[in-house]
């Protein structure tokens, strides 16, 4: 009898430790330990944006559209915005928060580190920017197909058949990263790596001393004159005057819509980029998702041409 009782105690006791440790593995409310497969009650769900809905308190998109009048004199592309074509045409500014240093934060940074606003005119034959940017400190220098927005530069994105859509590996929009040296534009496709589209663009830095990097009056402000030709999506992705003879550009006229965004990488203390800043608002409140612009042309503003 002793024995028979002294069976049952053990299998008893074999039987609870069991339970105990399936408890541990799965989660047991008695003991407080989390179950990893199961929401625990009454904790609300973490406040994840969703990427792809623009959130509820986007500012009306319409507001940076930009409609460009026609000049029957274009400019002339010395870094000065003294012409009379750029007097019939308005600033707009270039404030919206792409990137910050503080990642995430998209806290703009001071006007004193950098500001800035652009105007846009056009002639049958190209577009014309001028582009104002105050920046603190010049940062310049790098091989211009190793990671140009790591150095300071203005950056021009354009779509000309205005539909927006996917430009990673082909040509359905263009991003021009300028660099200082007034020289050497530079687009990324993915598959090709940085091509260099220095013949699609003029443009002259004023105020500019690069090699004190800095501004010759210690305004820290510079003026970007830039004459663009406007290529359709059928531009070859390699494009390169330098082994292959230069596409047409496209001849403009009024009422074209097309989709852009002036942009500036602002790199300062750390020598790479630390601000990106945009003339158009990109919803997100991550950086993945506000730095839209060099994969698709659907976050670009409208650009109309007008006369
Ligand atoms: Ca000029
Ligand atoms: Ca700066
Ligand atoms: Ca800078």
């Amino acid at each position: 009898m002793r024995v028979f009782l002294l069976l049952i105690a053990i299998f008893f006791i074999g039987f609870t430790a069991c339970e105990n440790k399936n408890d541990s593995a799965s989660g047991n409310p008695a003991t407080g330990t989390p179950d990893p497969g199961e929401p625990e009650p009454n904790k609300p769900e973490p406040n994840k944006p969703d990427p792809g809905k623009p959130e509820p308190n986007d500012p009306d998109l319409e507001q940076f559209t930009y409609n460009a009048v026609f000049v029957e004199e274009a400019p002339v592309i010395d870094g000065t915005g003294d012409d009379a074509a750029w007097k019939k045409a308005e600033w707009k500014p270039i404030d919206q928060v792409w990137m910050t240093p503080v990642y995430n934060s998209f806290t703009p940074p001071a006007d004193t580190n950098f500001s800035g606003r652009f105007k846009i005119v056009w002639t049958e034959d190209r577009l014309y920017y001028l582009v104002e940017i105050t920046d603190n400190i010049i940062v310049h220098g790098r091989d211009p197909y190793v990671n140009p927005e790591n150095d300071d530069c203005l950056e021009l994105f354009i779509n000309s058949n205005g539909k927006g859509g996917n430009h990673v590996a082909n040509n359905t929009a263009i991003a021009y990263h300028m660099k200082l040296d007034e020289e050497n534009a530079m687009d990324y496709v993915s598959g090709h790596g940085f091509i260099k589209r220095n013949h699609h663009l003029v443009y002259k830095i004023g105020n500019l001393d690069l090699p004190n990097r800095g501004s010759i009056d210690g305004s820290n402000k510079y003026v970007w004159e830039v004459e663009m030709k406007i290529y359709s999506d059928t531009l070859p992705v390699d494009d390169n005057p330098e082994t292959t003879p230069p596409a047409a550009p496209e001849k403009l006229s009024e009422n074209k819509t097309m989709r852009f965004a002036v942009a500036y990488c602002d790199a300062d203390e750390t020598g790479s980029r630390e601000y990106f800043m945009g003339n158009v608002f990109i919803p997100g409140s991550t950086a993945d998702q506000k730095n839209k612009a060099y994969q698709t042309a659907d976050v670009f503003a409208k650009l109309n041409l007008v006369k």
